[in-house]
């Protein structure tokens, strides 16, 4: 009876392992085909007024990797938040399902927002006054406006 009991406990144990904690994970995030959570909010640049390319390689190039504390979570050679181009689509691909903010976003490109003035932040339109914080989700719509001046 004993060990039935420890073997369901077991049995549940490794079937809850998988699912995130409420409140630090996604449901349902998309997948690739390595297994891996991932997806694609995108980024916008406007400085001093002026649409402006975010830099690629954001998370790849050493230059552009400024913060390393989540790269446990990545592929080798890349922050799990990433680009490739200049366009401003962001990659998150991440072994482990946990959010992700647009502050540790910042913090990995070693972009200091409190270096420049009237730093607002909209995603899909909407103002978002703690950005640091802010989830990135799949298909978010962020514009990153400051002034160098
Ligand atoms: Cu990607």
């Amino acid at each position: 009876m004993v060990i039935v009991i420890a073997i369901g406990i077991a049995v549940f144990m490794t079937y809850q392992q998988p699912k995130a904690l409420p409140g630090n994970a996604y449901a349902n995030p998309p997948m690739d085909a390595m297994g891996m959570m991932h997806f694609h909010p995108s980024l916008t640049l406007v400085v001093d007024g002026k649409p402006a390319p975010v830099p690629a390689q954001i998370g790849i190039d050493p230059t552009m990797w400024q913060n390393h504390s989540l790269d446990l979570y990545g592929m080798k050679g890349m922050a799990p938040l990433h680009t490739h181009d200049t366009s401003g689509t962001i990659h998150v691909e991440s072994y482990a399902n946990r959010y992700y903010t647009f502050g540790q976003l910042l913090d990995i490109w070693g972009l200091d927002l409190s270096a420049y003035k009237q730093v607002t932040v909209t995603v899909n339109g909407q103002p978002v006054s703690d950005y640091q914080n802010y989830v990135l989700n799949d298909g978010d719509k962020i514009i990153l406006s400051f002034n160098t001046k």
